[in-house]
């Protein structure tokens, strides 16, 4: 008898991960790493949300492109996502752009598929799952996967809903009464809405399934075609769109939520402002992304750290936080933290204040510090008596503030406005 998961396509079908491309709207946190190694909500970083959903989802044969400041990308992956066995027919490649096959690295999206043809085929399987290492949400992308072998389709690509005006950052599309896309724009000036909804247009999730066997030949002719940017979303998809059947799979229909209730959760977080909001929501009383939920867990590496610590400091100063997530390993000390994220081995003194604060690993704040609304690189060391979050101007001169008003400190800020004064 069959044994019930040979029923999955799941385990018939290898994801490969984008994680290459740069974030530079994410500023300075992106000067050292990808976006995609990018920490988030106390203790992952963003490239184990797409990790953890094709685990969670049955596949076990994966591989990772890295190109641009790959370094604590491959480290991460290395240390955490190290548990693959080929015994059990388990696989987990890194692929670093490293001119296998002529001299050119990553030209787009496509070609760092292209360039591991041969190593896509040792995968030895039926259908091949890209995802972009760069997004946070859950999805069962079994279903995904279903749907595009029921459907016959030559792609299948994830989609969901995002308002008009802020369509023109992805590929948006137009589809039919049976989910087919009639139209497929990359990130168009003017971007088309839906038929329900003036205000509302149809965008690639940047996700996509194919068979392997069509994606093979479509790669093999993308590559010699002098015309082509070799990018999913620019040239392979309004290809199929044209010539052949593209279906879209509509996100709603395979996220994973922690109740039905829950509103559909995805994020980019490609700027400070977003990626400061996506971490300080989870410290809501009821956080659209449950980060708790057992069934649907994200992987991640995490250091072995001593339990988070809050203490009363000699002159009977409080150390706490509320409303916070605090990492393994840091010690609040005499300081009153509120709405705020602390990673692993966050230490701070006595009288200072910290709301609003996403503090990466390693940050040590100094006494009397008052931080409010910031984001903290890793291993910062804040100077005792520092005020940031009241006066924009004066913050201004020496870090990053953003549109929305969050300011990003970096150590590199830090030493610039040492030496000044
Ligand atoms: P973008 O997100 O703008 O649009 P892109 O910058 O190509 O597309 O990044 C997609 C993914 O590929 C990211 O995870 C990135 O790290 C990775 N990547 C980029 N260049 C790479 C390279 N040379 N080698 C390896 N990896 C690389 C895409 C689609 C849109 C869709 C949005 C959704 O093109 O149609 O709407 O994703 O976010
Ligand atoms: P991790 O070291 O855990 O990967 P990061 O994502 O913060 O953490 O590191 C990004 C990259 O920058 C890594 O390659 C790291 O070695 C490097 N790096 C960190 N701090 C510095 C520094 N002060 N100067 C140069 N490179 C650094």
């Amino acid at each position: 008898m069959d044994h019930p998961s040979h029923n999955r396509l799941s385990s018939r079908t290898m994801a490969f991960v984008l994680a290459g491309g740069r974030g530079s709207r994410m500023k300075e946190l992106t000067d050292r790493r990808a976006k995609p190694a990018v920490y988030f909500g106390g203790k992952v970083r963003i490239i184990d949300f797409a990790l953890s959903n094709a685990l969670n989802s049955g596949i076990r044969k994966m591989a990772i492109a890295t190109q641009y400041k790959a370094h604590s990308l491959i480290r991460h992956c290395q240390r955490g996502w190290n548990f693959f066995r080929a015994e059990r027919n388990e696989y987990l490649d890194i692929l670093p752009a490293s001119q296998r096959v002529d001299d050119k690295w990553y030209r787009g999206t496509a070609d760092a598929v292209a360039q591991n043809i041969d190593i896509v085929d040792d995968y030895d399987v039926d259908y091949v799952l890209i995802l972009a290492g760069d997004h946070i949400y859950k999805m069962d992308y079994e279903l995904m996967i279903r749907q595009h072998v029921d459907s016959r389709a030559d792609v299948t690509v994830g989609c969901l809903t995002v308002p008009r005006d802020e369509a023109k950052a992805f590929g948006v599309m137009g589809v039919d009464a049976t989910g087919q896309i009639t139209e497929f724009l990359e990130k168009p000036e003017n971007p088309p809405a839906t038929p329900e909804d003036p205000n509302i247009s149809l965008a690639s999730m940047g996700i996509y399934v194919f068979s392997w066997k069509f994606l093979r030949e479509l790669l093999i002719a993308d590559a010699e075609d002098k015309n082509s940017t070799h990018d999913f979303g620019g040239d392979l998809i309004p290809g199929i769109v044209k010539n052949g059947k593209a279906m879209a799979h509509r996100f709603t229909d395979s996220c994973v939520k922690s109740s039905p209730d829950a509103p559909a959760y995805w994020r980019d977080a490609g700027t400070i402002d977003a990626f400061w909001k996506a971490n300080i929501d989870l410290t809501d009383f009821n956080p659209d992304l449950d980060l708790w939920d057992k069934e649907w867990p994200i992987w991640t590496y995490s250091e072995s750290v001593p339990p988070a610590k809050f203490i009363h400091n000699e002159e009977k100063r409080r150390g706490s936080a509320v409303s916070s997530l605090v990492a393994g390993g840091c010690i609040i000390s005499g300081t009153d933290v509120r709405n705020s994220v602390l990673f692993t081995q966050v230490h701070t003194n006595s009288f200072a204040a910290l709301e609003g604060v996403v503090a990466l690993p390693y940050v040590e704040v100094g006494r009397h510090a008052q931080l409010r609304n910031v984001v903290i690189d890793r291993g910062v060391i804040i100077p005792q008596g520092l005020v940031v979050g009241q006066d924009p101007e004066e913050d201004g001169k020496w870090f990053r503030v953003s549109e929305g008003g969050v300011t990003l400190i970096t150590q590199d800020m830090l030493d610039r406005k040492a030496a000044a004064e």
